[in-house]
């Protein structure tokens, strides 16, 4: 097989840098489907398949499998094309096998929002798990002359598919990677974060899944601005009725359980990851994945804690929700300066399965952690995620008159304190905010727009550091701990931590606020994620909110900011800012103006936390 060395680039490792080679192939094989029929499950129900093969290849073939519930008839025809994300593994010749899930598209049975996975102690039991583990049986013996061994991969809910299979494997599932994979719907990914329920994606996934059997193209809103369209329904209490005249199961599932519950603890993946790593594991996330990346980093670390064998591994790029199946050279206005989307497939996955599905096992593990570190714009690696050493876990302070500072603030009081008004929430990206997926969206990027678009606001407050003296890296984990108070009984507080780019890099990327990281709390939550409580008018309390991972460098001359704010209008829905015991049910009297009041003293010293590289 011939292929094209197309750029040399140099991967930073954490104790030194090291020369690397992308190669591209060329692309030998033409692929033709072989199969396109039902395959039966083991309760009967039988789930529509394809699988393609390489045209002249020697030798027995390994297969790959993707199940989806998106629709597999546009699947397979072109992924030798240079637009195809599979192409690489492509070159490489494998039996690429297409499933649609159930109640999807043309297959049978019914589908339901993320199945949580079966009782164990039934028999006839059936999840995604046994459907996985059903078709890689039936692979096995159909596919002409493969090697036994199959992996699978996936994106969103097709990696969420791959961590469903990997729950209970079957015996030829020999190298998997869950790509984006959510792992906890209410904590962390597509529909919830720490307790706040993600408005526009939650209402539009669940209507575009669940109001027919493919993906519909999309709720009709009557207005250009989603913005004003979801402030003019009011409180979330008309939608189940009104709206969806109750045909949407997955938005009655989030009316019926508002808090951390049974429900959604059932359906995490987390707690079934509690056994031995056995089947290599390759997770993929995106820093700035405006979907999942709470998901892949924490499917991740649960399984590396049961990973005895060194089989998992992860790889962080600079990425958006899937932005691996691209190029990979910017993101928004942001530029990485080499194309690394390219680089991941062609000398991370590749190579990965070619190694656990091929046979050529020695010597050609991953590292274990391949991350992206944006501001120096080159891959690093790391034996550990977050690394275990080298890493100083340093505060940062918000000051008098909008500093930010590493020194713990003195003796004299301070805060500052915004009105947040339920009637004029804070947009989270700039308006017209399109709808998710529709024509024009500019959801893929949102989590790298400028944030000089809100810092003016009063409702948004900001602190920043001078001009650096000397470049800062983080790496690991980021917390913020705000003591703060309302004049109401519930409050969101959504934290964002930002590189200032610096004046001289001209009109256009000159003072760009870059989010690093950031995220809500609902404050309801402070206590417990089950059993919310209302917050004592007046009283300072202390909120933490996880901001999650990264791994970046601050540059010599950028500052350092953080903004806080309440509302992040309409990916999160209003807090009423009174409490009630459940917001899906409270009515527009509850939806209140209130004071929120962030202390920055002695006594109560606002921060984040930053897990600084120390240097060299
Ligand atoms: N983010 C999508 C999703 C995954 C799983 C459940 C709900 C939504 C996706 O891109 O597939």
């Amino acid at each position: 097989m011939r292929s094209v060395l197309v750029a040399t680039f140099t991967i930073g490792a954490f104790g030194g840098a090291v020369s690397a080679q992308t190669t591209a192939p060329a692309g030998t094989y033409s692929y033709a489907k072989l199969i396109d029929t039902l395959v039966p499950m083991r309760d009967g129900v039988r789930l529509h398949t394809t699988v393609w093969l390489p045209q002249g290849y020697g030798g027995a073939l390994a297969i790959v499998l993707k199940r989806t519930p998106y629709g597999i008839d546009g699947a397979g025809a072109n992924f030798t094309s240079p637009a195809s994300s599979l192409r690489e593994l492509a070159s490489d010749g494998y039996a690429f096998a297409f499933q649609d899930i159930r109640g999807k598209y043309k297959s049978e049975g019914a589908f339901v929002m993320q199945r949580p996975p079966r009782d164990r102690r039934d028999p006839k039991a059936i999840d995604e798990g046994t459907d996985a583990w059903d078709t890689m049986e039936w692979l096995t013996r159909r596919v002409p002359n493969n090697n036994g061994r199959v992996g699978m991969l996936g994106v969103s809910y097709d990696g969420w598919l791959v961590v469903q299979a990997l729950m209970d494997p079957h015996p030829a599932f020999k190298a998997a990677s869950p790509q984006a994979s959510p792992a906890d719907m209410w904590m962390g990914d597509d529909f919830h974060h720490q307790g706040a329920f993600r408005l526009s994606y939650g209402f539009e996934y669940a209507y575009e899944m669940e109001h027919a059997q493919g993906f519909d193209t999309g709720f009709p809103f009557d207005r250009a601005d989603t913005y004003s369209w979801y402030l003019s329904l009011g409180p979330l209490s008309r939608v189940k009725d009104e709206v969806f005249n109750g045909r949407i199961p997955t938005w009655n599932d989030y009316v019926a359980h508002p808090d951390y519950d049974e429900f959604w603890k059932k359906q995490a993946a987390v707690p079934y990851l509690d056994h031995p790593v056995t089947v290599p594991t390759l997770n993929v996330a995106g820093w700035w994945d405006q979907e999942d990346f709470y998901g892949p980093v924490t499917i991740y670390r649960e399984m590396e804690k049961h990973d005895t064998n060194n089989l998992n591994f992860l790889v962080v790029g600079p990425w958006n929700h899937g932005g691996w199946g691209g190029t990979g050279k910017s993101l928004g206005a942001v530029d990485f300066s080499s194309n690394t989307a390219d680089w991941y497939r062609a000398e991370v996955q590749r190579p990965f399965f070619a190694c656990y599905l091929k046979g050529a096992v020695n010597g050609c593990r991953p590292a274990e952690a391949t991350l992206f570190r944006g501001g120096e714009n080159q891959w690093v690696t790391s034996a550990s995620f977050p690394r275990r050493d080298g890493v100083v876990a340093t505060p940062i302070y918000p000051a008098t008159n909008g500093a930010l500072s590493f020194t713990r603030p003195g003796a004299s009081a301070g805060a500052d304190s915004f009105v947040s008004d339920p009637a004029n929430p804070v947009p989270y990206r700039k308006r017209p905010i399109q709808p998710t997926y529709g024509p024009g969206s500019q959801w893929r990027t949102w989590l790298v727009e400028d944030q000089r678009f809100v810092e003016h606001r009063p409702d948004v407050l900001s602190w920043q550091t001078g001009p650096l003296d000397k470049a800062v890296t983080i790496s690991g984990e980021i917390s913020a701990t705000l003591f703060a108070s309302t004049t109401g009984s519930d409050a969101d507080w959504i934290v964002k931590l930002i590189d200032v780019y610096p004046d001289s890099l001209g009109p256009t990327m000159g003072g760009f606020e870059l989010m690093v990281a950031n995220d809500v709390l609902r404050g309801r939550y402070i206590n417990s994620f089950s059993k919310p409580r209302a917050l004592v008018p007046g009283k300072v309390e202390k909120f933490a909110v996880d901001l999650h991972t990264q791994e970046y460098t601050f540059q010599r001359g950028h500052r350092i900011m953080v903004q806080v704010q309440s509302t992040w209008f309409p990916i999160i829905d209003r807090n009423p800012q009174r409490f009630v015991a459940n917001i899906f049910a409270a009515t527009a009297a509850d939806f209140q103006k209130a004071t929120h009041v962030i202390q920055r003293s002695a006594q109560y010293p606002t921060h984040l936390t930053l897990p600084v590289l120390a240097g060299p």
